[in-house]
């Protein structure tokens, strides 16, 4: 069994996509990052960042394996069960380059667009039009280096990986906040494309009752979630 910390954000939606199309039995445990959970000792001894996602897996010999940071995760699991990675050394390296540009790419600077966009009008009275701007450019270029990716191919490298999940999740919410798809066609072919797998259905929906869009922040909310230090 493997417990699953999560909240329905792209993060979270990579790790619910994977378990789902792997087939696992998986235990759901809410972490409502608004509320603070993150900062609980217990989740801190799992994700030390107070972050989430995070897993662990007790079907394992010995003590559970704890496991934190999305990228982890689905690398974690696609080892362990052989599924979503190729096993050739080239394959995997291409699985391995995309996987990491979410990482540091496109899931960073789409949270900064959704931070400058929805939340920090309510946290300062600051002229937020250069970040908004920048971050917003940023990932509109990033959104184009996938669309230039997809021209010729179904997936992003090679069959179908954890590489599409990871960056699936977050290019779906470009059009959360309120930009269009309109200059990446191969984007939102392959978006379809996904959302024909019942796994990324079922994984994109999981506790998808407790996401608030563009909320309007509680006071504890803006302590809890953006002003730590
Ligand atoms: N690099 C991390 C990012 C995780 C992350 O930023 N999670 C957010 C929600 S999407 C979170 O837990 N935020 C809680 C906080 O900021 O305290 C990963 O890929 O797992």
């Amino acid at each position: 069994m493997i417990d699953l910390y999560y909240w329905p954000t792209p993060n979270g939606w990579k790790i619910s996509i994977m378990l789902e199309e792997l087939g696992v039995e998986y235990n759901t445990i809410p972490v409502d990052i608004g509320a603070g959970d993150q900062f609980k000792p217990e989740f801190l001894k799992i994700s030390p960042n107070n972050r989430m996602p995070a897993i662990v897996d007790h079907g394992v010999e010995g003590e559970p394996i704890t496991v934190f940071e999305s990228g982890a995760i689905l690398l974690y699991l696609a080892e362990k069960y052989g599924k979503f990675i190729p096993q050739d050394i080239r394959g995997r390296v291409e699985v391995l380059e995309w996987l990491n540009w979410q990482m540091g790419g496109l899931g960073p600077m789409m949270g900064q667009v959704s931070h400058f966009a929805t939340y920090a009008p309510q946290l300062t009275d600051n002229d937020l039009s250069y970040p908004i701007e920048r971050y917003g450019n940023e990932a509109h270029r990033l959104m184009g280096v996938i669309d230039r990716r997809l021209a010729d191919r179904d997936y992003i490298a090679g069959d179908y990986s954890i590489a599409d999940m990871a960056i699936w999740s977050w290019a779906i919410a470009y059009e959360f906040f309120g930009y269009n798809l309109d200059d990446f066609p191969n984007v939102s072919k392959w978006i379809e494309r996904m959302y024909d797998r019942p796994a990324v259905v079922k994984g994109r929906e999981l506790n998808s009752e407790q996401r608030i869009v563009a909320p309007v922040l509680s006071e504890e909310t803006k302590e809890k979630l953006f002003r730590q230090k």
